[in-house]
């Protein structure tokens, strides 16, 4: 896949964080080789974040990002805090921009804490090193990786770039679909209804993605509609170590796939595959604690899909009016639109699958966990309420607690 084909969703994102004038944006067109960004000596040059994609060996294709300076006065504001972490959360990984003149600065340490408890991967340039006769010596407690860099004099940035490739997981060590739950040989059955609402002439991307994963671990795909299940299951010699569905039709498939074969949908596979199942099976559990008047908030990522459409605004609020019991408050968003504040909500329902907006989506997720939020998605919230979660988590027992706790 060439570089322009990779969706930036898929993209490493690479923040470049710091106070102002510490020469993010130098730094980051160092990095680029273009100017990109706009460099000044006045503060607060950067006044909103810049995206821009390229490709750093060996990592291969990633998005760094410039961001405006975090005040270098006092405490983090509250307002700059929520800022600061919406486009941390965005990133996979970090560079703190410091001034070598200088020793790090109490708002340079509250943002490494808080790479820390996000697990964001960092490293610290310590920049303007060609006014510094010693770069200023960092405190003990700081064991990440350190360059030394001139934005101005273009010193340092080949070591800066081979330090940020390192800090990000190869794809070797990444997740995968569902490859890992399987042994060679093994018989995956993916049940995909092709209905109104499946595009034309294609699979949607997480079933090519399962399609491709069973393969590599040298697994067998039978790939059926809903209807063929029955008589599928009925004709294979060998019992399918797994069957996948997708989540609109798992009762109907729940109904036709024996006890003792083990299902699950695409839904839950991309939602560990993107890192947040767990939080997804604890946000569906929250319905059990809707009381009346609580607000709701469903959020769809996309506004061109007609099949999440119509299950975001009309199944699901319906299917969750029935569960709660008693009157809930239902909020929409699409696109883009996503509430900065979401104390509001007594959860987040948002829809899932679509691997687009799979980034944005892990973006707000961590927002919502900011502000402890309970945030799921639609195929956990759909299979929750049908009562058939806990016979899609089967094959990830370590997730059963979640739904009885
Ligand atoms: N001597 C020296 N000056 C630098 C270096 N990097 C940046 N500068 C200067 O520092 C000033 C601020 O640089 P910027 O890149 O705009 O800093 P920034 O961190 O993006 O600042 P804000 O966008 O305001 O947060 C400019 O005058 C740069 O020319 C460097 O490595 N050495
Ligand atoms: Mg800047």
């Amino acid at each position: 896949m060439g570089m322009n084909d990779t969706p930036s969703s898929e993209r490493v994102h690479i923040g470049f964080f710091g106070c102002r004038n510490a020469g993010k944006s130098s730094l980051v067109n160092a990095v680029l080789g273009q100017d990109l960004s706009l460099v000044s000596e006045v503060k607060g040059t950067t006044t909103d974040p810049v995206y821009k994609t390229m490709e750093i060996l060996p990592m291969g294709p990633v998005v760094i990002i410039d961001t405006p300076g975090i005040d270098d006065t006092g405490a983090l504001g509250e307002k700059r805090v929520l800022k600061a972490r919406q486009v941390l959360n965005r990133s996979d990984a970090a560079v703190l921009v410091t001034d070598a003149t200088r020793p790090l600065n109490p708002v340079e340490m509250e943002l490494i804490t808080l790479f820390r408890a996000k697990e964001i991967p960092f490293l610290i340039a310590q920049n303007k090193a060609d006014l510094a006769d010693s770069p200023s010596p960092m405190p003990s407690s700081v064991t990440e990786p350190v360059c030394l860099t001139s934005a101005l004099r273009k010193e340092g940035i080949w070591q800066l770039k081979e330090t940020i490739a390192h800090l990000v997981k190869t794809g070797d060590e990444k997740l995968r679909i569902v490859g890992d739950l399987l042994s060679p040989g093994d018989i995956v059955v993916l049940v995909v209804p092709i209905d109104k609402a499946a595009p034309k002439g294609r699979l949607i991307l997480p079933q090519q993605q399962t399609i491709r994963d069973v393969l590599e671990a040298d697994g067998t795909c039978v790939v059926v509609k809903e209807y063929e299940l029955r008589e599928t299951l009925e004709q294979l010699r060998k019992k399918p170590a797994l069957v996948i569905t997708d989540s609109q039709v798992f009762a109907k498939v729940s109904a036709d796939t024996p006890e003792e074969v083990p299902l699950t949908s695409f839904s839950i596979l991309m939602a560990r595959y993107n890192g947040f199942l767990d939080t997804a099976v604890r946000g569906a559990a929250a319905a059990e604690r809707l009381k009346e008047g609580d607000k709701v908030l469903i959020s769809e990522g996309c506004t061109h899909h007609r099949q999440c459409d119509d299950i975001g605004t009309v199944k699901i609020p319906r299917w969750l009016r029935n569960y709660a019991g008693v009157p809930i408050e239902i909020e929409s968003t699409s696109g883009r639109d996503f509430p900065e504040d979401l104390s509001g909500y007594s959860m987040i329902i948002h829809c899932g699958g679509c691997m687009l907006t799979e980034r944005e989506m892990r973006y707000r997720m961590k927002c919502a966990q900011d502000q402890g939020i309970p945030f799921t998605n639609y195929g956990v919230m759909i299979a929750y309420m049908q009562g058939i979660l806990k016979r899609s988590l089967g094959i990830f027992p370590y997730l059963l607690d979640e739904l009885n706790g």
